[in-house]
């Protein structure tokens, strides 16, 4: 397979003015015809048009009206090349394709009879030849013809121009996008469908139509994506005073889809996971899921589709941003602070769980990557989730204001155009006066940084000196990294637990609680000044960076901050390193065979936070969950998957022995009778319900089972139902467990995104082993063709299961192999992602190793592997 580099970037030979296409559709024979009109790009020196194409068939193609003979152009694997084109063409393309046989779920393809789109990012040149880059930016018209019976609804990008029969028992429809768009963002939908539908009048008075289209029998389940629609559109034009350009905005369900959803334009299609609840059969994650992806979606409108990529090297320009922007938006929908705080709690953990083990992996890459063989597999946490972190270290810079000054910048200049990370530094930095050359370094280098930090007190002269060194590791092919440009908050905690007023020698800080320090040498000392008494210093606060802060705090200071933080994520945090070096203890207690004990200080912090009423329920739950065996793993320099998993269940056993009646009380003080709502107080409420629920039953006797088994009939809603599903699964109590399991399904075996949680849930319990979940894949629903279903059963025991995956003799990995190579027959771009289990192999015990090596290196020998899978084993293997 081609490496492709950033450097080697060239802008494309032709510009497209407009597009028209044309679809006969039919599952085994489409016929695509498209009209291109393209002008010589006076940027580009080479005079060839240059069309990509993949697994589609050539009928014929016109250049200004001549049918173009074989000689005239040059066909290749993925490349239709035409040379010495004169200034002005108009191309014309027919194509067939077979939708019915895509199984890759990208370009044209069926999902339950219906056909469906996904072209980000080069799907599109598996529909017809064509530049497929975002920086060819078009106007597009489209009219699709099919079956009236099986195919009523037709829809595209931009707004409905024409529609009628063709006779024949076939229809037609016309549609007109009048944004020009890079080829990615186009979509098209020809299906049986219905929808909720909804007329809303944006701020500016004009009035625009909402529509939200599933299958039959679903409209049950479309009001809160369609809530969650109207308050994306008025968050947006509050915030950032964006508004909806079109008069039509609509969302399609669809259940065999890659990824979660796509941003289309006009034309968002979801995956059915982010579109469909109700309180029968979605959970509180559920929703809040929905609420992200909706927003997310409706976002990139303005950041991805107004102001898109120049490159791909560039995704995060749009992604980092936009979920910046999805994950303010779900703050801003909570309103409280500690609910701010608990979504931001949320985000952290994803950071530890998956993006600082991707950036030490052999999958590690900047967040502007640059060099890629298949760029489907770098739609990661470092793109997304670290490089909404970048953008978030702006607000934190410059402030809310300056941050939306500079997004105004942006799009003043931008607007229509495709671009790259430096504009939008450029336009942060322009719009506040400030100099963010240093802060390139955080789109060019990769590996998460160590911030180290020292402290010294001086009571006489009452300074405190605060030296902050950072470094980061090395990662593949950036062996040596410079200083970043690092904001890092600081409060100052006194002995009363109250924040000290701050004052630091060079920095305006006016007496204030937290301040943020710019740390941007190798190594820096701030020196606060009128420092009354020896503080507890609360470092990066917010999470103010993306980094591993170190610093060598004492039991007494944590618990301090534990207690008193007014900084709700460094409270939490506090909670974090306590748990976390006592985890690291046992697990090494337990690969001594040593004597395993919980001291009493702990036992006694996480007593008083759980009854601790003044505190919000959702922050109690978040504070009282143990860092997870792949965060304790991230943290040793050896990994042993079963004394990780037998510490930290050790853990949770000694701490549901001793706060058994705190744990009790919690469960019957938060419960929420009456009818279901998600809102973020009710779900906390739950979730601490809950969490203590599946403390309750980690030993239970009699009463907790019938308290879990109780919940589990009565339930008025999925939380409460899969929450004591899972308390069963996991109590050790077999017979329990299968009833309950079987009565789930039987209650629920028509709803698709149900039984996906149905495998989740065991996939993930400790006490399913391989051969468990063999025999699982022969249940009549399971099908590796769908990637919600694959995922639920697969990726939940590869990544969800350590204990078990990791099992001694290599049969979980033996497994993964298999299960790698039967998908990637299938769909590349999911079995690729199944392939990134194994990235952080070499970090095992040596036994271990062994055993991962041999199933990476059988996937790597297989013959007419995607390229998909070949990047990801052979970076894994290299
Ligand atoms: N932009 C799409 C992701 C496309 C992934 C292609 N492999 C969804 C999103 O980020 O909103
Ligand atoms: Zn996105």
């Amino acid at each position: 397979p081609q490496t492709i580099y950033r450097k080697d970037y060239t802008p494309p030979s032709f510009l497209v003015d407009s597009v028209e296409l044309g679809f006969d559709l039919d599952p085994a024979r489409t016929v695509v015809a498209s009209r291109i009109q393209m002008r010589h790009n006076p940027a580009s020196t080479s005079r060839s048009i240059e069309l990509h194409g993949e697994h589609i068939e050539l009928v014929l193609v016109r250049l200004n009206g001549k049918v173009l003979k074989p000689s005239q152009y040059k066909l290749t694997a993925g490349m239709l090349t035409i040379p010495k084109a004169p200034d002005e063409v108009t191309l014309d393309i027919e194509t067939v394709l077979a939708p019915q046989d895509n199984t890759s779920l990208s370009g044209l393809y069926v999902s339950n009879h219906n056909f469906f789109t996904q072209c980000e990012a080069e799907g599109f040149r598996r529909i017809t030849f064509f530049p497929d880059r975002p920086d060819v930016m078009a106007k597009y018209t489209v009219m699709l013809r099919a079956d009236k019976d099986n195919y009523p609804v037709l829809l595209s990008n931009g707004n409905l121009i024409e529609e009628g029969d063709l006779g024949d028992g076939r229809h037609y429809a016309k549609w007109e996008d009048p944004f020009k768009k890079p080829s990615y963002l186009f979509a098209l939908v020809a299906a049986r469908l219905v929808c909720q539908e909804e007329r809303y009048t944006l701020k500016s008075g004009r009035e625009v139509l909402l529509q939200v289209w599933v299958e039959d029998g679903n409209l049950d389940k479309t009001d809160y994506a369609m809530q969650s629609l109207k308050n994306s559109i008025r968050w947006d034009e509050e915030r950032f005073g964006l508004e909806l350009d079109l008069d039509r905005f609509m969302i399609v369900a669809v259940g065999d889809f890659n990824m979660g959803a796509m941003e289309n334009k006009g034309l968002n299609i979801f995956n059915t996971k982010y579109v469909l609840a109700n309180a029968r059969v979605a959970t509180d994650v559920d929703y809040a899921g929905i609420e992200a992806v909706v927003g997310h979606e409706y976002f990139h409108n303005w950041t991805g589709n107004r102001v898109t990529c120049r490159d791909w090297f560039q995704l995060s320009l749009k992604e980092g941003l936009t979920v910046f922007r999805d994950q303010e938006f779900s703050a801003d929908m909570i309103g409280t602070d500690t609910g701010r705080a608990v979504t931001r709690i949320d985000q952290v953990r994803t950071l530890r769980q998956a993006q600082f083990p991707e950036d030490a992996g052999p999958m590690a890459h900047p967040v502007r990557p640059d060099s890629f063989v298949e760029i489907n597999n770098f739609y990661t946490v470092t793109i997304y989730e670290k490089g909404a972190e970048v953008v978030r270290m702006y607000q934190t810079l410059v402030g809310r204001d300056g941050f939306r000054k500079g997004m105004d910048l942006y799009f003043e200049r931008h607007d229509g155009q495709a671009v790259q990370c430096d504009d939008f530094r450029a336009a942060m930095a322009d719009a506040n006066g400030r100099d963010f050359s240093q802060f390139e370094r955080w789109y060019s280098q990769a590996g998460t940084p160590v911030v180290t930090a020292s402290t010294r007190y001086d009571a006489a002269s009452r300074t405190f000196e605060l030296t902050l060194a950072q470094s980061c590791p090395a990662t593949p092919g950036q062996p040596k990294k410079l200083p970043f440009h690092i904001p890092v908050t600081v409060g100052l905690l006194a002995a009363d637990g109250r924040d000290l007023p701050l004052h630091v020698d060079g920095v305006v800080s006016n007496g204030a609680a937290s301040v943020v320090l710019e740390l941007t040498q190798a190594s820096q000392t701030f020196r606060f000044t009128n420092v009354t008494e020896l503080p507890v210093p609360s470092l990066l606060r917010d999470f103010s960076a993306p980094v591993v802060l170190e610093y060598d705090y004492t039991d007494e200071e944590l618990l301090h901050l534990f207690r008193h933080d007014s900084d709700p994520v460094n409270r939490w945090e506090a909670g974090q390193r306590l748990a976390m070096e006592r985890l690291l203890k046992l697990t090494g207690a337990v690969a001594a065979g040593e004597h395993l004990a919980l001291d009493d200080t702990f036992i006694e912090a996480q007593r008083a936070l759980l009854a601790d009423d003044t505190l919000d329920p959702a922050f109690r739950e978040l504070a009282l969950i143990l860092p997870s065996e792949t965060i304790i793993a991230e943290r040793m320099a050896q990994v042993d998957p079963q004394a990780i998993h037998a510490a930290r269940q050790f853990m949770r056993r000694t701490i549901a022995a001793a706060l058994k009646p705190e744990l009790l009380a919690q469960y019957h003080a938060n419960q929420t009778p009456g009818e279901y709502s998600p809102d973020a107080l009710s779900a906390g409420k739950r979730a601490l319900k809950n969490l203590a629920l599946s403390y309750l039953l980690i030993a239970p006797g009699e009463q907790e089972l019938a308290l879990a088994q109780q919940q589990f009939d009565g339930a008025g809603n999925m939380t409460d139902r899969a929450a004591a599903l899972g308390a069963l699964i996991h109590s050790g109590s077999p017979s329990h467990a299968q009833a309950a399991l079987a009565s789930f399904y039987a209650d629920f075996e028509n709803e698709a995104l149900v039984v996906d949680k149905w495998f989740a849930m065991q996939a993930a319990a400790p006490s399913t082993d391989v051969q468990a979940v063999r025999q699982l894949m022969t249940h009549p629903a399971f099908t590796l063709k769908n990637p919600n279903r694959a995922r639920s059963l697969i990726f939940n025991f590869t990544n969800g299961n350590p204990s078990q995956f990791h099992a001694a003799d290599g049969s979980g990995y033996a497994f993964w192999a298999e299960q790698v190579i039967a998908l990637d027959a299938l769909n590349p771009q999911v079995a690729a992602r199944l392939a990134r289990s194994m990235d952080r192999w070499r970090r095992y015990v040596p036994a271990l190793q062994s055993h991962m090596r041999d199933a990476l290196e059988k996937v790597a020998g297989q013959a007419s592997l995607s390229n998909d899978v070949m990047e990801v084993v052979s970076k894994a293997l290299a």
